[in-house]
């Protein structure tokens, strides 16, 4: 049966880790899904373990505009108001400084986390003026921090924090509301793909941290979006608690 006032998010980046968690919460506390991302396998479980009247799978990769436009296109009806929108998918690429990083890495990463990003919001604002709805930008505290082999990774969560309030300043009066969601140390799929596939560089990194899960950040998003209409979380930074500040580092000749 329709349920006329269910609110529909849009989730990318949703097979795995903090997008997947978003779908999780999202529908625990009564929305509808667009879960996007490139595994449909992934979505399709999600979609079959949830409900598929919670949960559309739209499967594309956001470099692919073509792709993403035909999927969002074929929105079944129920999904196709968005209230909600949460720019999750991004990626970091290496842990090499600057001089010893890959080229194509760094395009890779300026493509999806930036590139992408900026699209489909582009796509969707016509759509999310109308609803008034609540734009969630997955930034990271990198945006803040930098640190060594962060470079181009630290450069794009920038960006993604500074659009989040540029944002929100160009829509000013349209009651659309605009979040930059910065996390430290999550652990999820982010530094095996980092690292190439290191699973156990990505354990060392972790081990004895207990850092953030996807779950963590899903709350925090959940909440942010839950807000009343006339309250706009600007930004949320956040870290596990045995992660914080260290001071410069100095090179002695
Ligand atoms: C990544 C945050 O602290 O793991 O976005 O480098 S951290």
């Amino acid at each position: 049966m329709k349920e006329i006032n269910m609110k529909t998010v849009l989730v990318t980046g949703a097979t795995a880790g903090i997008g997947e968690a978003c779908a999780r919460a999202f529908v625990k506390a009564g929305w509808r899904v667009v879960a996007t991302g490139r595994r449909a396998e992934r979505l399709e479980a999600l979609a079959s373990e949830l409900g598929a009247d919670k949960v559309h799978p739209c499967v594309f990769d956001v470099r692919d505009e073509a792709a993403r436009d035909a999927a969002l296109a074929a929105l079944p009806e129920d999904f196709a108001q968005i209230d909600c929108l949460v720019n999750n998918a991004g990626l970091a690429l290496g842990t090499q400084p600057a001089q010893k990083s890959d080229l194509a890495e760094w395009k890779t990463m300026i493509e999806t986390n930036v590139t992408s990003l900026v699209s489909l919001t582009h796509k969707l604002l016509p759509a999310l003026i109308e609803r008034k709805a609540v734009i969630v930008n997955l930034s990271s505290v990198a945006a803040t921090y930098p640190y060594t082999g962060g470079n181009v990774y630290g450069g794009t969560k920038a960006f993604v924090r500074q659009f989040s309030l540029g944002l929100r300043s160009d829509l000013s009066g349209t009651g659309v509301r605009v979040t930059s969601i910065e996390p430290g140390m999550v652990e999820t799929e982010f530094t095996v793909i980092r690292t190439g596939g290191d699973k156990e560089a990505s354990d060392r990194l972790y081990a004895g941290v207990n850092p953030l899960t996807g779950a963590d950040i899903a709350d925090v998003v959940l909440w942010v979006a839950s807000q009343p209409p006339h309250v706009n979380i600007n930004a949320l930074e956040l870290m596990p608690v045995n992660q914080s500040f260290a001071g410069f580092q100095v090179a002695r000749e």
